[in-house]
């Protein structure tokens, strides 16, 4: 009855003392309903011990008393004494070496810098629940999944638990301008403050390490790759410092943006050639500079001759030499070089999807050993759904970073639930065949099929100043996949889900299971009503927000018409051998099966063949009808998204409910117009009738053509 009673107590204080608007993340902490786990915890936190003493400690002690009082309801007790009163152990191996036998002791040194073991501990007759890492930044670790063992009411002490991240450095590139705009940001502005920098410490920057922390992200690149080369300027570094020296107990690394150009805007030269003296003498000094500042910097983030932004083309060298040269100046730092490979010129007559594969292929080998080319998950840019990029496999001998998009860019803004870890899961798991037979994209990313051990996933941050971090509340589970991924890119997209909802919102079984189910069902529904079976790029101009698959003029590469190329007798992009060829940029195995029709996965079908409007598909229908049933099915499938969430009302604390609820009626409205936009358009080609089965798109084409969106947010000021 007790027992009852407080449950009904903590399920109270949950529901309604605080009123949520998403500040917490998946750091929530809500009591714990199960009595006996809420015991179990309350007692190790009643005796907490530390094997030494560091600032990664102190910023565990902080977790565990904000944890504690949420949790269990009380704060902690620390004892300096490791015996006696003691239930809780934290150290490192190093620290806590009598206490393992040799055996255990090699096994956790084998979990490598960031990994740790948790479990029991049976130590002169008493029993002690210890949590190790090789490092200090290990122990935290281990207690942030200590920490989701306990919110997700999965702990048992009686289990070991040994973990360590696949991938070295698991990083977030902010799109983040100085003046605070970000770039394809829907959350507000950024959140550092670079004019109140130093001096001023915004809170929210040690909730941000502990958000990362938590999910094992150790890096984070601080500005645009669309680079302001001011933010090497001393004024600036000494604000960057700030950040460094706060994000350093939580084992995260800075990175910046440099702008190739900057030797002539900030440093007075007349030329950013990669092999002038003059050149590599600025960088080397603006490098000291910069680890005179930040000791352990994590190195320079670079988009170079892309979209317009300087690079080494403009001298007539390569990106390997571009890259080197700055590579050269971190190396003797520990610093590393991120290079993207994000390249394609409007110059160039050669489809968008082959340009980084020519460009950079030849350079395979030809990288310093600290440089990184980062790889967006698909040739083209994020969108909807691609098929993973070629380069993956295609570069043996250089280190290969993944780059996905957390931001929703192409997937919805911050008006749309879109759960993206299906979709990186998919290219994931998409298997290269090179560089051998068994080789997945995971493979070469984590260094498993390459040999490589400077790994890297970067992820294009959605956090801004919105109270709840990233605009939608359930992007959250974006940001929160993306950390999961990065740390071990084999997790599935439903276990991560299943974990960020019950973080996020407590242990109601039955209302889990239906978020659960809206999240998985999402990323779909919006490739359906957005992009089906490959079509791509055919979103609204410059903002790309909404439908806009009328898009011509201006540069070719960014209109619609060039990548879905309908005309009266089909639609589709020839990237066949009858075309341009893109295709063969894959391993043969792929190449071959992709360029027939009747055998390449239906989801990337228009990605790479030009199709008469009839061509039967293996379903019976034709093209045009499995077009207009993908349309139709994405806006039911949005539709019952937002009847499942309506139904968890009452269950889910009214502030989140009644904001995703009234977003999710949005969503329904945007996937009727995306429907309805791209099949009237279509059909002003295909002139044919809309199959029996789907609802009729409803408006007309000149009204969806003539809507206009100046506003839109996260677009550079100077569109
Ligand atoms: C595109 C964005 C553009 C970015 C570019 C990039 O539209 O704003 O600058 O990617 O990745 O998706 O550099």
């Amino acid at each position: 009855m007790k027992n009852l009673f407080a449950g009904i107590f903590l399920c109270l204080i949950s529901l309604s003392a605080f009123p949520k608007d998403g500040y917490e993340l998946w750091l929530d902490y809500a009591p714990i309903s199960n009595q006996g786990l809420n015991q179990e915890i309350s007692s190790l936190l009643d005796g907490i011990y530390f094997f030494g003493k560091n600032p990664t400690y102190q910023a565990i002690q902080n977790e565990l008393n904000l944890s504690g009082k949420k949790l269990v309801g009380k704060a902690p007790v620390y004892t300096t004494d490791r015996l006696s009163n003691t239930k809780l152990w934290l150290g490192t191996r190093e620290e806590m070496s009598q206490i393992f036998g040799l055996q255990q002791q090699v096994e956790i040194r084998e979990l490598g810098e960031d990994g740790f073991w948790r479990g029991s501990i049976d130590f002169q007759g008493k029993r002690y629940y210890a949590i190790v890492g090789n490092r200090p930044l290990g122990v935290l670790y281990g207690v942030f999944d200590w920490l989701r063992s306990i919110q997700t009411e999965t702990f048992d002490a009686k289990q070991e638990k040994a973990d360590a991240p696949k991938v070295k450095l698991r990083m977030l590139n902010h799109w983040d301008n100085l003046d605070r705009t970000v770039e394809r940001g829907y959350a507000g502005f950024s959140i550092w403050d670079w004019h109140r920098l130093p001096g001023y410490i915004d809170p929210r920057y040690e909730d941000y390490a502990r958000a990362n922390a938590s999910l094992g992200i150790n890096a984070v690149s601080l500005t645009n790759v669309n680079a302001n080369a001011r933010i090497l300027t001393t004024d600036f570094m000494k604000k960057a410092k700030v950040l460094a020296d706060l994000f350093r107990p939580y084992g995260i690394k800075v990175f910046l943006t440099a702008r190739f150009s900057a030797p002539i805007e900030i440093g007075g030269l007349k030329t950013a050639d990669p092999l002038d003296p003059d050149v590599k003498a600025f960088w080397k000094r603006k490098t000291e500079e910069m680890y005179s500042f930040i000791p352990d910097f994590g190195g320079f983030l670079v988009k170079a001759n892309s979209e317009g932004q300087p690079g080494p083309h403009e001298y007539g060298r390569n990106h390997a030499e571009g890259a080197n040269m700055l590579a050269d100046a971190l190396a003797p730092h520990g610093g590393v070089l991120i290079w993207r490979a994000f390249v394609y010129s409007h110059e160039i007559d050669e489809d968008r999807h082959k340009q980084a594969n020519t460009e950079f292929e030849p350079l395979d080998g030809k990288f310093r050993e600290n440089v990184i080319i980062q790889v967006k998950n698909g040739a083209i840019d994020f969108q909807p759904r691609e098929p993973f990029h070629p380069l993956f496999g295609a570069m043996p001998q250089t280190n290969l970073g993944m780059e996905f998009q957390i931001t929703q860019e192409y997937l919805g803004q911050a008006t749309q639930l879109v759960y993206l870890a299906p979709m990186w899961q998919e290219v994931l798991e998409s298997k290269t065949y090179r560089p051998s037979p068994s080789s997945t994209v995971a493979g070469i990313v984590d260094g498993k099929d390459t040999g490589k051990t400077l790994t890297l996933m970067a992820g294009v941050s959605n956090i801004g100043t919105d109270r709840n971090w990233t605009g939608h509340l359930m992007a959250q589970s974006n940001w929160y996949a993306f950390g999961r991924m990065a740390w071990n890119p084999n997790l599935t997209s439903e276990q991560i889900a299943k974990e960020w909802t019950s973080m996020t919102f407590g242990q109601n079984q039955v209302a889990n299971r239906k978020i659960n189910e809206i999240l998985l069902q999402s990323h779909e529904a919006a490739v359906n009503y957005m992009t089906p079976l490959g079509l791509h790029h055919i979103m609204g101009r410059s903002h790309h927000y909404g439908p806009g698959p009328w898009v011509e003029g201006g540069r070719a590469d960014w209109t619609s018409l060039y990548y879905h190329r309908a005309d009266s007798l089909g639609i589709g992009f020839d990237r066949t051998s009858t075309g341009s060829n893109a295709l063969n940029q894959y391993a043969p195995e792929i190449a071959q099966k992709w360029s027939d029709p009747n055998q390449i996965p239906q989801k990337f079908l228009l990605w790479f063949h030009h199709l008469p409007w009839d061509f039967e598909l293996k379903s019976g229908r034709t093209v045009w009808e499995e077009i207009a049933l993908h349309y139709d099915q994405g806006v039911k499938t949005a539709r019952n998204m937002k009847t499942a969430w309506d139904s968890l009302e009452g269950t889910i604390d009214p502030e989140r409910h009644s904001h995703v609820s009234q977003l999710l009626g949005i969503q329904v409205e945007e996937a009727e117009w995306w429907r309805n936009a791209c099949l009237l358009y279509f059909q002003t080609f295909a002139k044919r009738p809309f199959p029996e089965e789907i609802e009729k798109p409803t408006g007309s084409l000149e009204y969806y053509k003539s809507l206009s969106f100046p506003m839109a947010p996260g677009i550079r000021p100077q569109w």
